[in-house]
């Protein structure tokens, strides 16, 4: 029988990244979205610790090895922000359109543009914890731009790009992405906990 590992996240468009980041894993992905799992509160204060708040309630709900993402956009200009507080920047948990907007005026004509997306992936299992974490540095465009990804997407320009992320064919925002890298350096480790 394949054996399930559980998403911990209720974003639909971190869903579809992660299934094809992980693909060709001998795993069956459910999310949290499938199970109808309740939403987990991000209290920590790091990345790293709401991933494995995720994963940990994941695991404990679910009894399944569970995979949790904990991102967002850094901003050096903002002294970090908008930082773990990404999805409710605005004021409404991911209400991506008014985020983005807010970042958008808080950065008009502001001359330090760089910003860097960063994800902290969490596995909670049987007895493995573990945290991997991939960053995209870039800088901010003044104006949005592009249809693709989700989020800050059409804000942030990769370094040695001049397309925005939002701009870019999935498969390549996921070569280069802070998402693509925590969860690629994570693949052993889901490999190791689902061979045993
Ligand atoms: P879960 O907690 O259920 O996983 P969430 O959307 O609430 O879903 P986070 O708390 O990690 O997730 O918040 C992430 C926010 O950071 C998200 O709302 C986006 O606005 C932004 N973000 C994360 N990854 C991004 C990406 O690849 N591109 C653009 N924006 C991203």
């Amino acid at each position: 029988m394949t054996p399930m590992l559980v998403l911990s996240t209720r974003n639909r468009h971190k869903v579809a990244e992660l299934e094809r980041i992980l693909d060709g894993i001998a795993v069956e992905v459910v999310s949290a979205l499938d199970l109808e799992l309740p939403e987990v509160a991000e209290t920590g204060s790091t990345f790293a610790e709401n991933a494995m708040l995720k994963a940990r309630a994941g695991f404990a709900a679910t009894g399944l090895a569970c995979l949790a993402d904990d991102s967002g956009i850094v901003v050096d200009a903002l002294g970090g922000e908008p930082g773990v507080d990404s999805a409710l920047y605005a004021g409404t948990h991911g209400d991506d359109d008014a985020n983005l907007a807010l970042l958008v005026e808080r950065m008009a004509g502001v001359p330090d543009r760089a910003a860097r997306f960063v994800c902290a992936a969490a596995l909670a299992g049987p007895g493995v914890e573990h945290i991997e974490e991939g960053t995209l540095e870039g800088v901010l465009a003044e104006t949005p731009r592009g249809d693709g990804g989700f989020g800050y997407d059409p804000i942030l320009v990769p370094l040695g790009e001049e397309r925005t992320c939002a701009e870019l064919a999935p498969e390549e925002k996921d070569a280069i992405s802070h998402r693509g890298k925590a969860f690629r350096a994570m693949r052993p480790w889901i490999a190791r906990l689902v061979a045993r």
